[in-house]
């Protein structure tokens, strides 16, 4: 038994500084509320990056993944496995597409996706060889490889990582007159979005951006690319964020939650046209759909059918915002977010006041983290029942009296 501060030490002597985490040191968790090394409890708000929809250690997930690490974990895609086809089958037929392409981050995803796009260019659209354009939104978050951050606007995702992979062009988010501009270009590919901005800082789209992009990227016959690897699997209040708009996107991104939280995950979704562009031996990875993900892809999916968790996401989250506006605090500037993906962003002239508040709450029993500054992420995991829910805005009231000090 070791203090947090052994945990603390162990990482900054012995680990690459790529992170400055909230000093709590988690030991175990369950459903929405985990516990450090000392005992505390807390309601985690941040759900590993929404990577935990069904909650900690859901049993009927961790009863599935040991089962199956017990038989079989990976046969590499040199060989046939038992699981792998009735997950594709049970995942296309769930989302409504043709096929999927498993891997395992989400990184991988996306940049799979921008394969493919590249690819349907070429082969079917008819688009000059290297001359395809994907056009992106500025504030993006798409995953840290060198070719995601090629078309980052943020300076800490790419600045000092060139040179930089060519072909992408940047607009505005949530701004279908300049996405209409952009696909008058004939060398355009595909449309690369996601359908609420996380890193951003939650920024929702207007009403009727995600069924205005789907028009244009039609009419211009242009692949629109849905990352949905965080605002998807029920998170915003529908299995899918476009949902919302009824947008059926040409390829579908997803990661984080498709595995419950447990292994990375991840999984491209297209129908024949363009999926079958990419031929046998022409891309994959070690550990992409490997028997073990494949049962706990399929497990999670069946998780968050069963428990409803789209609709108690749905619920759960009105309740959380009409408690943030009730609390009536000056100092949170603006309450946004759909589902039970939800930021504040905090009005105080001290630049650290969110971190420092997200302290205060970690010394109330939540954990949360802010985003670019002075925007605070509430992400709890979608089983969060009412009483849970309460707790934790009586929580996030009684630690606003610390911006008063700061
Ligand atoms: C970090 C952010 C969130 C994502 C979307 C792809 C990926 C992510 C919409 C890549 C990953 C993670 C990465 C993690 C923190 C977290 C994050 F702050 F970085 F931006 F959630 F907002 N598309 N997001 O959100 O998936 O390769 O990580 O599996 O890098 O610090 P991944």
């Amino acid at each position: 038994m070791h203090p947090s501060s052994y945990y603390i030490d162990l990482e900054s002597r012995y680990g690459a500084h790529n992170y400055h985490p909230i000093e709590a040191v988690i030991e175990s968790a369950s459903g929405c509320e985990m516990w450090d090394v000392e005992g505390k409890k807390y309601f985690d708000f941040l759900s590993g990056y929404s990577a935990i929809n069904q909650g900690h250690c859901h049993p009927r997930i961790i009863k599935a993944l040991q089962e199956q690490a017990a038989v079989l974990t990976l046969t590499s895609r040199a060989f046939y496995n038992n699981k792998l086809g009735e997950y594709q089958k049970f995942i296309t037929s769930l989302l409504g597409f043709d096929k999927m392409l498993p891997m395992n981050t989400g990184a991988e995803g996306v940049e799979t996706a921008i394969k493919l796009a590249r690819r349907w260019a070429y082969a079917v659209k008819g688009i000059p060889e290297n001359k395809a354009k994907i056009i992106v939104c500025s504030e993006n978050f798409h995953g840290r490889t060198s070719t995601i951050i090629s078309f980052s606007t943020d300076p800490s995702s790419f600045s000092q990582f060139g040179p930089f992979m060519p072909g992408f062009e940047v607009i505005p988010y949530n701004d279908l007159k300049a996405l209409e501009e952009k696909l008058m270009d004939k060398h355009v590919a595909a449309f690369l979005f996601e359908p609420i901005q996380g890193e951003a800082g939650i920024l929702v789209p207007d009403e009727g951006y995600l069924s205005g992009a789907r028009r244009l990227c039609t009419a211009a016959n242009v692949l629109m690319i849905a990352d949905e690897i965080q605002t998807g699997l029920c998170r915003t209040g529908k299995m899918l964020c476009c949902d919302h708009e009824n947008v059926k996107p040409d390829v579908l991104i997803l990661g984080k939650a498709l595995s419950g939280g447990t292994i990375p995950i991840s999984a491209i979704l297209a129908n024949d046209e363009v999926m079958l562009t990419i031929k046998p031996g022409e891309h994959g990875s070690t550990f992409g759909g490997n028997p073990m993900a494949s049962v706990v892809a399929t497990v999670s999916l069946q998780v968050l059918i069963d428990e409803n968790m789209a609709e108690n996401a749905a619920q759960m989250g009105h309740l959380f915002r009409e408690g943030l506006h009730k609390i009536n605090s000056p100092y949170i500037k603006t309450i946004r977010g759909k589902g039970l993906m939800n930021a504040i962003v905090i009005d105080h002239p001290n630049k650290d006041a969110a971190w420092r508040l997200c302290e205060r709450f970690k010394e109330n029993g939540l954990l949360a983290k802010p985003t670019h500054g002075d925007k605070i992420r509430f992400a709890p995991p979608l089983m969060i029942n009412e009483s849970q829910l309460r707790e934790a805005l009586e929580i996030i009231e009684h630690s606003l009296p610390v911006l008063e000090q700061c």
